[in-house]
């Protein structure tokens, strides 16, 4: 939905208030120039920046509040949308892009006693989930008739206190399964923070987001990658393709006064490179500089 402030059209945004989203997303946002530092009570933020409204919400408000145009646009994750989706209630809300945080997955998950060893066996068994939308269209399309158990939190205390026995919950790491004694039996969804918005938007709004979303694509394509410079010997830059992912294309300078050796320039992936220095320096590189990129454009 959009204010008219001194006559402008303005953008507004749900963003999670607080939890595994919230950081992610400020920085997201920090990083396309929004200069954002909510505080405990700070539900709405102005913002100059591309004339954008915040809203900080719980992450469960906001589909539908974009579905019924109190905000444009949001973000979310993946397994929140999905469940929207198949709930039935998602008339108007669509992915925009993915934004490449938050990573996890829904799994179904039993203890560890080995008494559930295959889907089948969940037959007539009860399962508790805050995804009931997605667990029943797993069930159905797998052919399994059990129980759900709807909860919103500590759903991994389900089967230690007998009113389940297997849950179908979110996973990271893994430890929170680990310690409660449970084991991941299958994923149901893989899911990252996605950016949501309604279908039909106003241009003037559209224009916006097409800004904003050029701008978080540009700081997650730069994610993870450094702008790499070193010395080599001209006969050694064939080796060079399989130290530095990212290789392909790399920028060659003559070196004044070395006859024998060039400049390399390269986008690379940062990931690997401390394994990747010992590498290089076994090749014989040599003035080698790593040096993180804020933005990436095509
Ligand atoms: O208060 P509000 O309703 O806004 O927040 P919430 O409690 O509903 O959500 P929150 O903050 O827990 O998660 C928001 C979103 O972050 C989720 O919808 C996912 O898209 C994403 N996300 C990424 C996760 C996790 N990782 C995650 N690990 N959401 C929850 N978890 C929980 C999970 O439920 C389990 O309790 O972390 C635990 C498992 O973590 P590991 O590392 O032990 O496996
Ligand atoms: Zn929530």
């Amino acid at each position: 939905m959009i204010d008219k402030l001194a006559g402008e059209p303005r953008l507004r945004v749900a963003l999670q208030k607080s939890g595994k989203l919230s950081e992610g997303s400020i920085e997201l946002l920090n990083k396309c120039n929004f200069n954002l530092h909510p505080l405990k009570n700070h539900y709405l933020i102005h913002s100059r920046e591309l004339n954008t409204d915040f809203l900080m919400v719980r992450d469960d408000d906001i589909p539908g509040f974009i579905d019924s145009r109190v905000c444009d646009i949001g973000i979310i994750g993946e397994n929140l949308f999905v469940e929207y989706q198949l709930s039935g209630r998602n008339q108007n809300v669509e992915i925009i892009s993915r934004l490449k945080f938050a990573h996890c997955r829904l799994s179904i998950a039993v203890t560890v006693d080995g008494l559930i060893k295959t889907i089948a066996d969940l037959n007539g068994k009860t399962i508790a989930t805050s995804y009931p939308a997605i667990l029943k269209d797993y069930l159905y399309k797998n052919n399994i008739s059990a129980n759900i158990i709807v909860m919103h939190g500590s759903v991994e205390l389900a089967p230690k206190i007998g009113i389940a026995q297997a849950v179908c919950d979110l996973v990271s790491t893994g430890t929170t399964l680990k310690e409660n004694g449970l084991i991941e039996l299958a994923v149901l969804l893989e899911s990252e923070a996605v950016l949501v918005g309604h279908r039909e938007c106003t241009s003037d709004v559209q224009s916006i987001i097409r800004e904003l979303d050029f701008r978080f694509q540009s700081v997650i394509k730069a994610k993870n990658k450094k702008y790499i410079m070193l010395h080599i010997e001209k006969a050694k830059l064939g080796l060079l393709k399989d130290i530095l992912p990212g290789c392909e294309a790399p920028t060659i300078l003559e070196l004044h006064g070395y006859p024998d050796k060039v400049v390399v320039h390269v986008v690379s992936e940062d990931t690997l490179f401390w394994n990747t220095i010992t590498n290089l320096k076994k090749i014989g590189a040599s003035s080698i500089l790593s040096i993180a990129i804020e933005k990436m454009m095509d």
